[in-house]
């Protein structure tokens, strides 16, 4: 079982995360940030990866350093749990749709962090929740996950039907990528011989 257990304690956040990669998707997200949460759930029901998250953070100034202390502990969980990357696909895309919301992600679990973001909210808030924090999130997601993560949406409307798109459609393609090639289930995918 490919598991990691990350805490991270900053002056601005308490954060503890745990994975199970080889899960179903059964999930616990406490981040006192609502929406956020709802998020979270999203990520691990459709990427099939078990997650339990707990942050305590300065949400008295805003969400901003929760969101983005989650995203680098998930990544850091993320980077832990796939150890040398033996056997996996490596890749993993996924054009999703939600209403009026069309996003698509495509991914390489390269160690090469770097992030596309073509995304535009149309509102600045989606309830109390800052919409320019979705990228946050995915840009501490990829350097600290080492996720070359290309997120463009393609159509959309409603901010929170946006987000959601984004969160599932990365979702979907990283339990793609981090399923096991059982055609080469004993290398690294690369030529290198390491990732
Ligand atoms: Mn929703």
């Amino acid at each position: 079982m490919r598991t990691a257990k990350i805490t991270r304690k900053t002056a601005e956040t308490d954060i503890s995360v745990e994975l199970t990669l080889d899960g179903t998707g059964v999930y616990d997200n406490q981040t006192g940030v609502g929406f956020f949460d709802h998020m979270l759930d999203q990520l691990s029901r459709h990427a099939l990866i078990d997650m339990t998250v707990r942050a305590t953070g300065d949400l008295h100034i805003d969400d901003h350093h929760t969101v983005e202390d989650v995203g680098i502990a998930i990544g850091q969980a993320l980077t832990q749990a796939m150890a040398d990357k033996k056997g996996i696909v490596r890749y993993g895309s996924c054009l999703l749709p939600m209403d009026d919301a069309l996003v698509r992600a495509a991914l390489d679990l390269s160690a090469r962090p770097f992030l596309v973001w073509n995304v535009e909210m149309p509102s600045q808030k989606i309830g109390t929740f800052d919409t320019e924090l979705v990228r946050e999130f995915f840009q501490a997601l990829s350097t600290h996950g080492g996720i070359t993560l290309h997120i463009d949406m393609l159509h959309g409307v409603n901010s929170h039907h946006i987000a959601e798109a984004a969160f599932k459609a990365v979702a979907r393609a990283l339990r793609d990528a981090l399923e096991t090639d059982p055609r080469k289930a004993d290398a690294v995918p690369s030529t290198k011989g390491a990732l």
